[in-house]
């Protein structure tokens, strides 16, 4: 379903809404402030800090109540989802999910819901932290350039989600309208040196995984809750490489996790950590601890704390393990620091090991190469469209480099002296493309010498881990980076080497 056959039908459903809270709680037309009993008209004001992903505003200090004044601003934008693949995100205050507020127990807050005037809807908020009629849904109808703004006092401690409950309210969160509320207890929490803010959502795109441009809102795909995405912080990679976040050896982390669905849940885990201390659906009194995996009701939350002890790369995930490897919810803890060979020994044995050799490719999948490369063959035809092709596969091969290759041919296609053979300027790999195709699929033992420099190790075969696809790119890439030309390669000349018979 696209979204402008959408839009009669969403109008409807506002004025549907309208009329729903009207009969629930009589004419929605804003009263004026109320006027506050002279205890609270008293207390000292102050503007919230509101934080984006994974950020989190800083610890509350005063040991006294305040009235907090909390300026959310709702904005529909066009951003990433994934490489090559945009979405029109709704979103509190900018980012998926929403901006992180923090406030202490028996606080009043002064809440100002603002939609932007190039919004496109009309947007509400329900926070789980409210006690009073649809958690502020019912008194925060705003549409596009207005403002509403209701007033409630923080009760219960705890880590709460927030979302947009306007019609159709799964399409809503759907489309990243969640993030959390923490409501810090009187006594606070305990002092950690690390704390981040991390939530999880599934997107129902019309295109499958992966598929590139700009995606919409999949209404039957969301019934059926059958997400092609289910990422962390509204994103495939938000939380990797660069975006990764971190910590120091010895320091204590702190998560505050939610899902903002609208579905799915999470079985929230840090691969290579366990979880100190959990509290369980993110009610601050009792602590669970020593805890492997932890589950997360969708509209819930949990606070998770960890002290890492030693360093190396902690990958967040949910453990239902496709979602985390096949739809995107994976993230990254990189922690720096001076080794503890007692607690973790490090790799201590590396022998080599050649795995099985070819994996048999559906019929589908060799029909789309097939297919990929009669494309192919037309395209090299037009010079304009083969120059970009090649600058394409530069890039596609550089991804298949860093995931693979670098680790023993280094980022900069230097090598390792004695280990790993030069690829930047590689007088043995320059002079004879075949051979370089055989020696990606098929590996290469034995002695050989790169620009002077004899070398007799082993490179393991690639044919069953990589397309031939892939192994042009790869190889077009590594042929025109580090000073390094030559033309680009194509899947059929790798698909004819890995076919050859000796
Ligand atoms: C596990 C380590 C390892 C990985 C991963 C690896 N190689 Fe190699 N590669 C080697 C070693 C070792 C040699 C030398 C083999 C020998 O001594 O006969 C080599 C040789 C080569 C050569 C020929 C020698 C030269 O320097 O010109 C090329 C080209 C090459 N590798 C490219 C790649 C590409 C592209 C990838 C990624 C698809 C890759 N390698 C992945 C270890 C690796
Ligand atoms: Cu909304």
């Amino acid at each position: 379903m696209k979204l402008p056959c959408l839009l009669p039908f969403l109008a409807f459903l506002a004025l549907a809404t309208i009329t729903a809270v009207r009969a629930a709680e009589g004419p929605i037309d804003a009263k004026g402030p109320v006027a506050l009993p002279p205890e609270i008209a008293a207390l000292p004001v102050e503007q919230a800090v509101l934080t984006s992903p994974p950020h989190v505003p800083p610890a509350i200090t005063r040991k006294t109540s305040a009235r907090v004044v909390v300026n959310l601003e709702v904005r529909e934008v066009v951003a990433r989802l994934a490489d090559g693949v945009e979405y029109t995100f709704w979103t509190f205050g900018g980012s998926v999910p929403g901006s992180f507020i923090r406030i202490r127990e028996g606080d009043v807050v002064e809440f100002h819901l603002n939609n932007h005037p190039s919004s496109k809807l009309p947007h509400n908020i329900d926070l789980h932290a409210v006690t009073g009629p649809g958690g502020g849904a019912a008194s925060t109808f705003t549409a596009p350039g207005h403002s509403s703004q209701f007033t409630f006092q923080a009760l219960n401690p705890g880590l709460y989600v927030y979302h947009c409950a306007t019609a159709p309210v799964p399409m809503h969160i759907g489309n990243g309208m969640y993030g959390l509320i923490l409501v810090e207890p009187k006594d606070g929490l305990p002092r950690v040196d690390k704390e981040y803010y991390v939530m999880q959502g599934e997107f129902y795109t019309t295109g499958k995984y992966g598929e590139e441009g700009l995606q919409s809102f999949d209404m039957a795909k969301a019934i059926d809750e059958r997400p092609p995405y289910i990422v962390f912080n509204g994103s495939v990679g938000s939380l990797v490489g660069d975006q990764a976040l971190t910590a120091k050896v010895g320091e204590t982390v702190r998560l505050y996790f939610g899902v903002g669905g609208p579905n799915v849940t999470s079985s929230f885990h840090v691969i290579g950590e366990i979880f100190d201390r959990v509290y369980p659906e993110a009610g601050l009194k009792f602590v669970q601890e020593n805890v492997q995996t932890t589950l997360v009701p969708s509209g819930g939350a949990t606070v998770v704390e960890f002290k890492v002890d030693v360093p190396g790369t902690f990958i967040l995930v949910d453990h239902s393990l496709t979602r985390a490897f096949n739809k995107g919810a994976l993230g990254m803890l990189k922690v720096d620091g001076p080794a503890n060979r007692v607690i973790y020994s490090g790799k201590e044995i590396d022998a080599v090991y050649l795995g099985a050799q070819a994996v048999e490719g559906s019929d589908s999948a060799k029909r789309e190469v097939a297919l990929k490369d009669r494309i192919a063959t037309e395209m090299r035809a037009n010079p304009v469209i083969a120059g970009l092709t090649k600058e394409m596969q530069v890039e596609k091969g550089k991804q298949v480099y860093m995931g693979l290759c670098f680790a023993c041919h280094q980022p900069d296609g230097k090598g390792l002296p004695g280990a790993f053979p030069a690829l930047a300027n590689s007088d043995y790999m320059l002079a004879d493309r075949d051979r370089a195709v055989r020696t990606i699929l098929k590996g290469l033992t034995g002695p050989i010498t790169v620009n002077g420099q004899a070398i007799n190790s082993v490179m393991p075969p690639q044919e069953a881990v990589l397309t031939d696809a892939q192994i042009a790119d790869v190889l077009t890439y590594v042929f025109n980076t580090w000073g390094n030309k030559g033309d680009a390669f194509n899947a059929a000349q790798v698909k004819a080497i890995r076919n050859e018979t000796h």
